[in-house]
């Protein structure tokens, strides 16, 4: 990597910094930056999920923790497991996401506004309803209730690949494309006679959660929050896709140089001996995070084995650059590997050219953030290995997009 490149890859982080240094000091930029990346891993993100009997609630619940339907913590599913009361799911990683199965909010015996005031109703960040047919006039009335008390609610028509499988025995079959917009003109139709204005409804299969709307859904619920909570789901949600792996390197990269600007600022008071140069249990820490956002730690393999019903050692070998287990030699010896580079020393002086306040910080906080940004890419590299992997078999029988959880 010459000079002139990683200018490039630091320089608008620089001016990010720059300008918030302009009515801040350093310290308390830091600790303020420091709280919030801490909040990350308290801010609860609670998510409704409701709907008749066998829409295929508790299945989509599965699919959105990304478990299988048979995993020990999996929303119990099928014809003779109704879900009667609700019931909480916590992401399986991240405990701050849980996933609620509500059951039929809103059906005849009560009017929507009623059961919505004996639901918790503020605790939940926002609403899905999940039908596998028509919307009803209680789906209508309860998505415009939840509107009109301020929050958030998504329709999903669930269980699309039935839908197209039975479609494409039709002899006047008109091909996917043109089937699913029958279907979304459907449901919104029904809507919007019961009621909605400008419906919007998203057409998926929780058994092939990397095709349909699936990934719009996740696309449009991570925008639609707020910064934080945007960034705990994106860091929470499953991967199913090379897209999902690159939403969540994109997002993880802005925050790359907040991450580096605290550890080198904030361990500048609690470690003394600064020719330490970088925090190294931060260091840990911090690459232990990816590894759970990106699905490489133990659990998560575990919990994707099961999904795709592969031996969990087929999938640790897909993990090529780096150790299975972070530990302080490892970050120890890649700290020296970057020290060793050439364009460091120039990085530094570049880096105090643009903000002379980092003083003798500079190199701390270069070298933590090329070190952080290199295993980044590591991390999405061997993430992109491993989904491979769970998606093998799939590739060699379907023109489609191989599924996971068939
Ligand atoms: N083909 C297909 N089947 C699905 C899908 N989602 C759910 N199912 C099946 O539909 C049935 C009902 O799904 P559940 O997830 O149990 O539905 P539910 O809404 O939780 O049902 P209750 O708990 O009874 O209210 C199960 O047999 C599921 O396997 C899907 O996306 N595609
Ligand atoms: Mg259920």
């Amino acid at each position: 990597m010459g000079h002139t490149v990683t200018k490039l890859m630091i320089t608008t982080e620089l001016e990010k910094l720059k300008s918030a240094l302009e009515n801040k000091n350093l310290l308390d930029l830091s600790k303020e930056i420091k709280e919030e990346l801490d909040s990350l891993n308290s801010i609860t993100l609670d998510i409704a999920i409701t709907g008749v009997s066998g829409a295929g609630k508790s299945s989509f619940v599965n699919a959105l923790r990304g478990v299988s339907d048979y995993d020990d913590s999996a929303a119990k599913i099928g014809t003779t497991e109704t879900t009667m009361n609700p019931e909480k799911y916590k992401h399986p990683i991240f405990p701050n996401v849980a996933i609620w199965d509500l059951p039929g909010i809103g059906t005849t015996e009560f009017k929507a506004n009623e059961h919505l005031k004996m639901t918790e109703f503020a605790k939940y960040d926002f609403f899905i309803i999940v039908t596998a047919e028509r919307f009803t006039e209680n789906d209508a009335l309860l998505s415009n209730e939840i509107q009109k008390m301020g929050k958030r609610c998504y329709l999903v028509r669930s269980k699309i690949d039935l839908s197209i499988m039975s479609e494409e025995r039709n002899p006047y079959y008109v091909g996917k494309e043109k089937s699913l917009e029958k279907i979304r003109e459907y449901c919104c139709e029904n809507l919007r006679k019961a009621g909605v204005s400008n419906p919007k409804v998203f057409l998926l299969s929780s058994w092939k959660p990397n095709l349909y709307d699936f990934p719009l859904l996740q696309d449009t619920l991570k925008n639609e929050q707020d910064d934080l909570k945007r960034l705990v789901i994106i860091e929470s949600m499953p991967v199913y896709s090379r897209e999902a792996l690159e939403i969540k390197k994109a997002a993880i990269e802005e925050i790359l140089w907040k991450a580096a600007l605290v550890s080198c600022v904030i361990d500048a008071i609690t470690i003394p001996d600064l020719s330490l140069v970088c925090d190294f249990p931060f260091l840990v820490t911090t690459m232990e995070k990816f590894y759970k956002i990106f699905g490489l730690d133990e659990r998560s393999l575990y919990i994707l084995a099961k999904r795709v019903g592969k031996p969990i050692d087929e999938l640790r070998l897909a993990i090529k650059k780096l150790p299975t287990k972070i530990t302080i030699e490892f970050v120890q010896d890649q700290v020296k590997i970057e020290l060793s580079k050439s364009w460091i020393k120039t990085t530094v002086a570049y880096v105090l050219g643009f903000i002379p306040l980092l003083g003798s910080l500079a190199s701390s906080f270069v070298t933590t953030y090329f070190i952080l940004k290199k295993i980044l890419n590591d991390v999405v590299e061997d993430a992109k290995n491993v989904l491979a992997k769970a998606i093998e078999p799939y590739a060699k029988h379907s023109a489609e997009t191989p599924v996971m959880n068939d």
